[in-house]
């Protein structure tokens, strides 16, 4: 999905709905905590999103994906699995693997699952339907990822893995704390959290694939329970247990 671009920038897989959230946020107080957005490119006739690299400026960057939200999939994913179900093989395959028990009778028998299924599933055994946000990968200073995070649910077992990321330093989750008011106004599919060993710190919100304008004169409190319909996504929700946390790991 992405490339490497020229000077300090990235190239990531053309999305419309990416481009159009991106060049609006270019002209909006976020501006600061989302990646600076340079426009589209062709390259070996493939379209991508060109912006700005974010690890740039780290020295061995330490990087986490928090993934943001109650709910991770469009409504848009519910209408179409009701109109015309897609069996998806490979949904029931990553679900499997993770928990052989966990497809229905059904299910084990199409060995298939439909994706809002997948995707529920996923919130249920992670802490995103619990706490608004899940843990979705971190990558260590060396190079090395863990992505084992699918059933990191609880409140003690995301404090763990936040503890692990931080190796104990405080002031990395002081840095955290400050940037991450400003990340109330909006959603973002993911909260981008790095630091690196001269104690550089900071998060950004990115990936924007799925952030889509709202009808004129509807609103979200991005809080507010998710109903069908209602295309509320629990983004401060989970942003308020994320800020929650790391406050009580700052708790002396
Ligand atoms: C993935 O599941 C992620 O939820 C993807 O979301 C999603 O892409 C994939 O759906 C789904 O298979 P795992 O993380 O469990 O592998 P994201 O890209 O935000 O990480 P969408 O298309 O919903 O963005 P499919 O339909 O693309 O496979
Ligand atoms: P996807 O739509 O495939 O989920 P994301 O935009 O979430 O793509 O990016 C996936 C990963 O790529 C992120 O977790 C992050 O590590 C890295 N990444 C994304 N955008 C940037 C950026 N602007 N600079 C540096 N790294 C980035
Ligand atoms: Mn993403």
């Amino acid at each position: 999905n992405f490339k490497a671009g020229a000077n300090g920038r990235i190239l990531k897989k053309h999305c419309e709905c990416e481009q159009q959230c991106l060049d609006r946020l270019m002209r909006d107080v976020l501006k600061p905590y989302v990646p600076a957005y340079h426009g589209d490119v062709e390259k070996d006739g493939e379209r991508y999103n060109q912006m700005e690299d974010l690890l740039a400026d780290f020295d061995l960057p330490c990087v986490m994906d928090c993934k943001m939200g109650v709910r991770t999939y469009l409504e848009e994913e519910l209408t179409k699995a009701r109109k015309k179900p897609s069996l998806r093989a490979d949904m029931y395959q990553k679900m499997i693997e993770v928990d052989p028990d966990a497809p229905t009778a059904q299910e084990r028998e199409q060995k298939a699952v439909t994706k809002p299924r997948y995707m529920q599933w996923r919130e249920t055994i992670s802490s995103t339907a619990m706490l608004g946000f899940r843990i979705e990968g971190i990558k260590n200073e060396d190079g090395t990822v863990n992505r084992d995070f699918k059933k990191t649910k609880t409140r003690e077992q995301v404090t763990e893995a936040f503890q692990d990321f931080v190796k104990g330093n405080k002031n990395i989750l002081v840095s955290v704390c400050s940037c991450s008011p400003v990340a109330q106004r909006r959603g973002s599919d993911s909260l981008l959290f790095v630091h690196d060993k001269q104690e550089q710190a900071k998060v950004w919100m990115i990936d924007f694939g799925k952030t889509t304008p709202l009808p004129e004169g509807q609103e979200l409190s991005h809080r507010a329970t998710w109903v069908e319909g209602n295309r509320e996504d629990g983004y401060h929700y989970g942003l308020d247990h994320l800020i929650d946390i790391i406050s009580n790991m700052l708790a002396p």
